[in-house]
């Protein structure tokens, strides 16, 4: 599978990481939009938001039990946004689902 974000799970490509489990893993995206710009990734590959299903939806669900833990430990108290491009439309450019953790200032009220 030629996966850039499956090659940083299995270490063939360095990343900064900062939590990791045996679902999920999270690190630091390597072009910050935010003070704190932290990416989470299921273990399992699937490609985007349109491919969860009820097999999958698991590693939804446990990255979003972990989301605030990690926000919290990157000391994101006054808030932060949680955001997963869908489609090129979204310009999703890892075709790996990921979620976006941005903070550390205020953010814009524009979201697109
Ligand atoms: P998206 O546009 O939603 O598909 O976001 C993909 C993100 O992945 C983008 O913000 C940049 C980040 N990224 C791409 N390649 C690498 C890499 O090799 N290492 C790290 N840490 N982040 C990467």
């Amino acid at each position: 599978m030629d996966c850039l974000f499956c090659k940083i799970i299995e270490r063939a490509i360095p990343s900064s990481k900062v939590y990791e489990d045996e679902m999920c893993y999270a690190f630091r995206d390597i072009n910050p939009q935010a003070p704190v710009h932290v990416l989470v990734i299921p273990k399992l590959h699937f490609a985007s938001m349109d491919e969860v299903t009820a097999d999958n939806s698991k590693y939804v669900a446990h990255i979003f039990e972990c989301i605030p833990k990690i926000a919290a430990a990157e000391g994101l108290s006054g808030g932060y946004r949680v955001i997963s491009n869908c489609g090129d439309d979204a310009c999703q450019s890892v075709k790996h689902i990921h979620f976006h953790i941005l903070g550390g200032r205020q953010l814009s009220e524009e979201m697109a």
